[in-house]
Protein backbone atom coordinates (compact mmCIF):
# COMPACT_ATOMS: atom_id res chain seq x y z
CA UNK A 1 0.00 0.00 0.00
CA UNK A 2 1.30 3.40 -0.90
CA UNK A 3 2.05 5.77 1.90
CA UNK A 4 0.81 9.68 1.34
CA UNK A 5 2.61 12.16 3.27
CA UNK A 6 2.31 16.13 3.73
CA UNK A 7 2.29 18.94 5.97
CA UNK A 8 0.61 22.32 6.59
CA UNK A 9 2.30 25.17 8.45
CA UNK A 10 0.96 26.79 11.65
CA UNK A 11 1.77 30.53 11.30
CA UNK A 12 -1.96 31.53 11.32
CA UNK A 13 -3.38 33.15 7.89
CA UNK A 14 -4.18 29.82 6.21
CA UNK A 15 -5.54 30.52 2.59
CA UNK A 16 -7.09 29.24 -0.22
CA UNK A 17 -4.13 28.30 -1.68
CA UNK A 18 -3.27 26.33 1.13
CA UNK A 19 -6.69 24.74 0.70
CA UNK A 20 -6.91 24.08 -2.58
CA UNK A 21 -3.61 23.01 -3.55
CA UNK A 22 -2.89 21.09 -0.28
CA UNK A 23 -5.47 19.66 2.45
CA UNK A 24 -8.52 19.38 -0.48
CA UNK A 25 -5.98 17.20 -2.41
CA UNK A 26 -5.16 15.25 1.04
CA UNK A 27 -9.06 14.39 1.94
CA UNK A 28 -8.82 12.68 -1.65
CA UNK A 29 -5.91 10.64 -0.89
CA UNK A 30 -7.46 9.17 2.36
CA UNK A 31 -9.17 6.22 0.30
CA UNK A 32 -5.79 5.76 -1.67
CA UNK A 33 -3.39 4.50 1.00
CA UNK A 34 -2.18 5.12 4.32
CA UNK A 35 -1.69 8.71 4.77
CA UNK A 36 0.22 10.92 7.38
CA UNK A 37 -0.53 14.45 7.56
CA UNK A 38 1.59 16.32 9.98
CA UNK A 39 1.93 20.09 11.40
CA UNK A 40 5.58 21.25 10.70
CA UNK A 41 5.81 22.86 14.10
CA UNK A 42 10.13 23.33 13.74
CA UNK A 43 9.52 24.82 10.58
CA UNK A 44 7.41 27.65 11.91
CA UNK A 45 10.01 28.43 14.37
CA UNK A 46 12.22 30.16 11.53
CA UNK A 47 9.66 33.06 11.67
CA UNK A 48 10.41 33.05 15.90
CA UNK A 49 6.42 33.27 16.09
CA UNK A 50 5.03 34.27 19.64
CA UNK A 51 4.74 31.21 21.77
CA UNK A 52 1.33 31.52 22.78
CA UNK A 53 0.49 32.18 19.00
CA UNK A 54 2.44 28.88 17.95
CA UNK A 55 0.59 26.91 20.38
CA UNK A 56 -2.81 28.20 19.49
CA UNK A 57 -2.44 27.90 15.95
CA UNK A 58 -0.82 24.14 15.75
CA UNK A 59 -4.34 23.31 17.26
CA UNK A 60 -6.11 25.66 14.84
CA UNK A 61 -4.56 23.57 11.95
CA UNK A 62 -5.47 20.32 13.82
CA UNK A 63 -8.97 21.61 13.47
CA UNK A 64 -8.47 22.86 10.05
CA UNK A 65 -7.53 19.44 8.73
CA UNK A 66 -10.82 17.90 10.69
CA UNK A 67 -13.05 21.01 9.01
CA UNK A 68 -12.05 19.88 5.73
CA UNK A 69 -12.59 15.87 5.93
CA UNK A 70 -9.06 14.85 7.34
CA UNK A 71 -10.67 11.60 9.21
CA UNK A 72 -7.88 10.92 12.59
CA UNK A 73 -9.27 7.16 12.51
CA UNK A 74 -7.91 6.89 8.69
CA UNK A 75 -4.88 9.13 8.80
CA UNK A 76 -2.26 9.97 11.32
CA UNK A 77 -2.26 13.39 12.27
CA UNK A 78 0.70 14.54 14.30
CA UNK A 79 2.63 18.04 15.55
CA UNK A 80 6.53 17.91 14.18
CA UNK A 81 7.95 18.45 17.20
CA UNK A 82 6.62 15.77 18.62
CA UNK A 83 8.62 13.21 16.91
CA UNK A 84 12.66 13.81 17.59
CA UNK A 85 13.61 11.36 14.47
CA UNK A 86 12.56 13.91 11.78
CA UNK A 87 15.18 16.39 13.54
CA UNK A 88 17.67 13.48 14.02
CA UNK A 89 17.26 12.35 10.50
CA UNK A 90 17.76 15.94 9.40
CA UNK A 91 21.12 16.24 11.09
CA UNK A 92 22.09 13.24 9.00
CA UNK A 93 21.03 14.25 5.58
CA UNK A 94 22.89 18.04 6.34
CA UNK A 95 25.57 16.22 5.37
CA UNK A 96 23.97 15.25 1.86
CA UNK A 97 23.32 18.30 0.66
CA UNK A 98 25.20 21.10 -0.60
CA UNK A 99 25.15 24.99 0.14
CA UNK A 100 24.91 25.29 -3.27
CA UNK A 101 21.95 23.41 -3.71
CA UNK A 102 20.20 25.08 -0.70
CA UNK A 103 21.16 28.57 -2.46
CA UNK A 104 19.18 27.58 -5.03
CA UNK A 105 15.98 26.81 -3.67
CA UNK A 106 13.36 29.57 -4.57
CA UNK A 107 11.79 29.87 -1.33
CA UNK A 108 14.99 30.37 0.46
CA UNK A 109 15.52 33.10 -2.07
CA UNK A 110 12.36 34.81 -2.23
CA UNK A 111 11.70 34.85 1.67
CA UNK A 112 15.25 35.57 2.68
CA UNK A 113 15.22 38.22 0.15
CA UNK A 114 11.30 39.85 1.21
CA UNK A 115 13.02 39.46 4.98
CA UNK A 116 16.06 41.03 4.57
CA UNK A 117 19.37 40.32 6.18
CA UNK A 118 18.43 39.78 9.53
CA UNK A 119 16.01 37.03 8.43
CA UNK A 120 18.45 34.83 6.93
CA UNK A 121 18.11 32.61 9.39
CA UNK A 122 20.13 29.32 8.77
CA UNK A 123 16.81 27.62 9.86
CA UNK A 124 15.38 28.90 7.01
CA UNK A 125 18.71 28.04 4.80
CA UNK A 126 18.21 24.31 6.06
CA UNK A 127 14.04 24.09 5.62
CA UNK A 128 14.56 22.06 2.90
CA UNK A 129 16.35 19.45 4.73
CA UNK A 130 14.20 19.05 7.29
CA UNK A 131 11.10 18.93 4.74
CA UNK A 132 13.54 15.79 3.48
CA UNK A 133 14.11 14.54 6.82
CA UNK A 134 10.20 14.44 7.19
CA UNK A 135 9.41 12.23 4.31
CA UNK A 136 12.67 10.22 4.17
CA UNK A 137 11.68 9.01 7.95
CA UNK A 138 8.26 8.34 7.00
CA UNK A 139 8.94 6.22 3.68
CA UNK A 140 6.49 8.10 1.86
CA UNK A 141 5.91 7.47 -1.84
CA UNK A 142 3.53 10.51 -2.26
CA UNK A 143 3.96 13.78 -1.70
CA UNK A 144 0.70 15.86 -2.59
CA UNK A 145 2.20 19.55 -2.72
CA UNK A 146 1.19 23.01 -4.31
CA UNK A 147 3.37 23.72 -7.22
CA UNK A 148 5.81 26.07 -4.60
CA UNK A 149 7.11 22.72 -3.26
CA UNK A 150 7.76 20.56 -5.81
CA UNK A 151 11.52 22.10 -5.94
CA UNK A 152 11.79 20.68 -2.39
CA UNK A 153 10.66 17.64 -2.81
CA UNK A 154 13.02 17.36 -6.10
CA UNK A 155 15.74 18.11 -3.49
CA UNK A 156 14.31 15.33 -1.40
CA UNK A 157 14.85 13.13 -4.40
CA UNK A 158 17.76 13.65 -5.02
CA UNK A 159 18.94 13.13 -1.54
CA UNK A 160 17.39 9.74 -0.87
CA UNK A 161 18.85 8.69 -4.28
CA UNK A 162 22.37 10.35 -3.31
CA UNK A 163 22.02 8.12 -0.02
CA UNK A 164 20.94 5.35 -1.72
CA UNK A 165 24.13 4.93 -4.24
CA UNK A 166 26.74 5.02 -1.36
CA UNK A 167 24.95 2.88 1.37
CA UNK A 168 22.29 0.90 -0.65
CA UNK A 169 18.55 0.93 -0.76
CA UNK A 170 17.81 2.82 2.41
CA UNK A 171 15.07 5.54 1.20
CA UNK A 172 11.80 4.88 -1.05
CA UNK A 173 12.64 8.18 -3.46
CA UNK A 174 9.24 10.11 -3.43
CA UNK A 175 7.31 11.23 -6.19
CA UNK A 176 4.95 15.04 -6.07
CA UNK A 177 1.69 14.68 -6.39
CA UNK A 178 0.79 18.71 -8.19
CA UNK A 179 -3.36 18.91 -8.52
CA UNK A 180 -4.14 19.78 -11.76
CA UNK A 181 -6.44 22.95 -10.22
CA UNK A 182 -5.44 25.01 -7.71
CA UNK A 183 -1.82 24.15 -7.01
CA UNK A 184 -0.78 27.42 -7.46
CA UNK A 185 -3.62 30.20 -6.30
CA UNK A 186 -1.74 33.41 -6.93
CA UNK A 187 -2.39 36.93 -4.86
CA UNK A 188 -5.90 38.60 -6.22
CA UNK A 189 -4.23 42.03 -6.09
CA UNK A 190 -1.16 40.72 -7.64
CA UNK A 191 -2.08 37.44 -9.94
CA UNK A 192 1.78 37.52 -10.88
CA UNK A 193 2.62 36.37 -7.19
CA UNK A 194 1.37 33.31 -5.55
CA UNK A 195 -1.03 33.89 -2.83
CA UNK A 196 1.54 33.23 0.63
CA UNK A 197 0.91 33.52 4.08
CA UNK A 198 3.98 35.87 4.77
CA UNK A 199 3.01 38.24 1.74
CA UNK A 200 3.17 42.00 2.32
CA UNK A 201 0.11 42.28 0.53
CA UNK A 202 -2.73 40.52 2.30
CA UNK A 203 -5.18 42.05 0.81
CA UNK A 204 -5.20 40.12 -1.74
CA UNK A 205 -4.78 36.87 -0.25
CA UNK A 206 -8.67 34.97 0.93
CA UNK A 207 -7.82 33.36 4.14
CA UNK A 208 -9.69 30.49 5.84
CA UNK A 209 -10.73 32.87 8.82
CA UNK A 210 -12.09 35.57 6.30
CA UNK A 211 -15.84 37.08 6.98
CA UNK A 212 -18.28 36.19 4.34
CA UNK A 213 -18.32 40.18 3.94
CA UNK A 214 -14.25 40.23 3.10
CA UNK A 215 -14.48 37.36 1.09
CA UNK A 216 -16.85 38.78 -1.38
CA UNK A 217 -14.90 42.18 -0.53
CA UNK A 218 -11.69 40.80 -2.03
CA UNK A 219 -13.04 38.67 -5.01
CA UNK A 220 -15.40 41.95 -5.85
CA UNK A 221 -11.67 44.22 -5.71
CA UNK A 222 -9.57 41.38 -7.68
CA UNK A 223 -7.50 42.73 -10.31
CA UNK A 224 -8.55 41.56 -13.97
CA UNK A 225 -7.06 41.41 -17.22
CA UNK A 226 -7.73 43.79 -20.42
CA UNK A 227 -10.58 42.76 -22.15
CA UNK A 228 -13.82 41.43 -21.33
CA UNK A 229 -13.90 37.54 -21.70
CA UNK A 230 -13.44 35.14 -19.46
CA UNK A 231 -11.01 32.98 -20.39
CA UNK A 232 -8.16 31.05 -19.14
CA UNK A 233 -4.71 31.61 -21.05
CA UNK A 234 -0.73 32.79 -20.81
CA UNK A 235 -1.79 36.61 -21.06
CA UNK A 236 -4.69 36.58 -18.51
CA UNK A 237 -2.92 35.71 -15.34
CA UNK A 238 -5.70 37.33 -13.40
CA UNK A 239 -8.86 35.96 -15.05
CA UNK A 240 -6.88 32.09 -14.91
CA UNK A 241 -6.14 32.77 -11.57
CA UNK A 242 -9.86 33.37 -10.67
CA UNK A 243 -10.75 30.64 -13.04
CA UNK A 244 -8.87 28.13 -10.86
CA UNK A 245 -10.38 29.28 -8.21
CA UNK A 246 -13.88 28.76 -9.51
CA UNK A 247 -12.67 25.10 -10.22
CA UNK A 248 -11.87 24.50 -7.40
CA UNK A 249 -14.45 25.19 -5.16
CA UNK A 250 -16.75 24.24 -7.25
CA UNK A 251 -15.32 20.99 -8.42
CA UNK A 252 -15.88 22.07 -12.47
CA UNK A 253 -13.16 21.74 -14.84
CA UNK A 254 -12.20 25.12 -15.96
CA UNK A 255 -13.67 24.55 -19.66
CA UNK A 256 -17.04 24.46 -18.41
CA UNK A 257 -17.15 27.59 -16.91
CA UNK A 258 -15.72 29.61 -19.56
CA UNK A 259 -18.38 28.03 -21.41
CA UNK A 260 -21.15 29.14 -18.38
CA UNK A 261 -19.79 32.40 -18.62
CA UNK A 262 -18.95 33.13 -22.57
CA UNK A 263 -21.38 35.96 -22.72
CA UNK A 264 -21.08 37.37 -19.77
CA UNK A 265 -18.76 40.15 -17.91
CA UNK A 266 -16.58 39.83 -15.26
CA UNK A 267 -19.16 41.82 -13.16
CA UNK A 268 -21.55 38.43 -13.02
CA UNK A 269 -18.56 36.17 -12.93
CA UNK A 270 -17.18 38.02 -10.22
CA UNK A 271 -20.16 37.35 -8.08
CA UNK A 272 -20.86 34.11 -8.60
CA UNK A 273 -17.40 33.43 -7.46
CA UNK A 274 -17.47 35.48 -4.33
CA UNK A 275 -20.75 33.88 -2.81
CA UNK A 276 -19.45 30.28 -4.33
CA UNK A 277 -16.16 30.61 -2.18
CA UNK A 278 -17.49 32.97 0.41
CA UNK A 279 -20.47 29.67 1.16
CA UNK A 280 -18.08 27.24 0.96
CA UNK A 281 -15.75 28.81 3.44
CA UNK A 282 -18.50 29.82 5.73
CA UNK A 283 -18.97 26.13 5.95
CA UNK A 284 -15.54 24.88 7.19
CA UNK A 285 -15.50 27.39 9.49
CA UNK A 286 -18.48 26.38 11.21
CA UNK A 287 -17.28 23.16 11.32
CA UNK A 288 -13.74 24.16 12.55
CA UNK A 289 -15.36 25.86 15.09
CA UNK A 290 -17.33 23.07 16.58
CA UNK A 291 -13.81 21.15 16.35
CA UNK A 292 -11.60 23.87 18.08
CA UNK A 293 -14.02 23.73 20.95
CA UNK A 294 -12.58 20.48 21.67
CA UNK A 295 -9.26 21.07 22.49
CA UNK A 296 -8.74 17.54 24.51
CA UNK A 297 -9.43 16.39 21.77
CA UNK A 298 -7.30 17.92 19.45
CA UNK A 299 -4.41 17.47 21.93
CA UNK A 300 -5.55 13.34 22.15
CA UNK A 301 -5.10 13.29 18.04
CA UNK A 302 -2.00 14.58 18.20
CA UNK A 303 -0.75 12.77 21.06
CA UNK A 304 -2.03 9.42 19.13
CA UNK A 305 -0.70 10.11 16.36
CA UNK A 306 2.97 11.55 17.03
CA UNK A 307 2.96 7.43 19.02
CA UNK A 308 1.81 6.04 15.64
CA UNK A 309 4.63 8.13 13.93
CA UNK A 310 7.45 8.18 16.49
CA UNK A 311 7.09 4.00 15.71
CA UNK A 312 7.46 4.50 11.67
CA UNK A 313 10.25 7.40 12.35
CA UNK A 314 12.47 5.68 15.03
CA UNK A 315 12.39 2.31 12.65
CA UNK A 316 14.04 4.54 9.91
CA UNK A 317 16.55 6.08 11.74
CA UNK A 318 17.78 2.72 13.39
CA UNK A 319 18.47 1.43 10.39
CA UNK A 320 19.79 4.97 8.86
CA UNK A 321 22.25 4.81 11.64
CA UNK A 322 23.39 1.03 11.15
CA UNK A 323 24.52 2.30 7.41
CA UNK A 324 26.09 5.22 8.20
CA UNK A 325 27.76 3.50 11.07
CA UNK A 326 26.30 5.16 14.10
CA UNK A 327 26.64 2.55 16.89
N1 LIG B 1 -0.67 29.85 -3.34
C1 LIG B 1 -0.72 28.55 -3.20
N2 LIG B 1 -1.43 27.81 -4.08
C2 LIG B 1 -1.51 26.45 -3.95
N3 LIG B 1 -0.92 25.77 -2.95
C3 LIG B 1 -0.22 26.48 -2.05
N4 LIG B 1 0.46 26.12 -0.95
C4 LIG B 1 0.99 27.21 -0.37
N5 LIG B 1 0.68 28.31 -1.07
C5 LIG B 1 -0.08 27.88 -2.12
C6 LIG B 1 0.58 24.75 -0.48
O1 LIG B 1 0.07 24.66 0.84
C7 LIG B 1 0.76 23.63 1.54
C8 LIG B 1 1.17 24.11 2.90
O2 LIG B 1 2.08 25.17 2.74
P1 LIG B 1 3.08 25.57 3.87
O3 LIG B 1 2.37 25.71 5.13
O4 LIG B 1 4.22 24.62 3.88
O5 LIG B 1 3.57 26.98 3.41
P2 LIG B 1 4.30 27.46 2.09
O6 LIG B 1 4.42 26.41 1.05
O7 LIG B 1 5.60 28.08 2.54
O8 LIG B 1 3.32 28.56 1.49
P3 LIG B 1 2.41 29.62 2.23
O9 LIG B 1 1.27 28.91 2.88
O10 LIG B 1 1.98 30.70 1.36
O11 LIG B 1 3.33 30.25 3.33
P4 LIG B 1 4.61 31.19 3.16
O12 LIG B 1 4.15 32.58 3.07
O13 LIG B 1 5.34 30.91 4.43
O14 LIG B 1 5.33 30.79 1.92
C9 LIG B 1 1.94 23.23 0.67
O15 LIG B 1 1.63 22.00 0.03
C10 LIG B 1 2.04 24.33 -0.32
O16 LIG B 1 2.57 23.90 -1.57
Amino acid sequence: MKRILSGVQATGKLHIGNYLGAMKQWVKWQDKGECIFFIPDLHSLNIRPKPQHLKNETLNNVAWLLACGINPDKSIIYAQSHVSANSELCWILNNYVTMGELNRMTQFKEKSQKRGTTGQLVGLFDYPVLMAADILAYSANIIPVGEDQRQHVELTRDIAERFNNIYGKTFIVPEAAIGDIGSRVMNLADPENKMSKSDNNQNGNVLLFDKPETIKSKIARAVTDSGSTIEASDNKPAITNLLQIYAGFSDRNVKEIEKKYANKGYKEFKTNLADLVADKISELQKKFEKNRKNQEILKKILEKGAQKANIIASKKLVQVKERIGLI
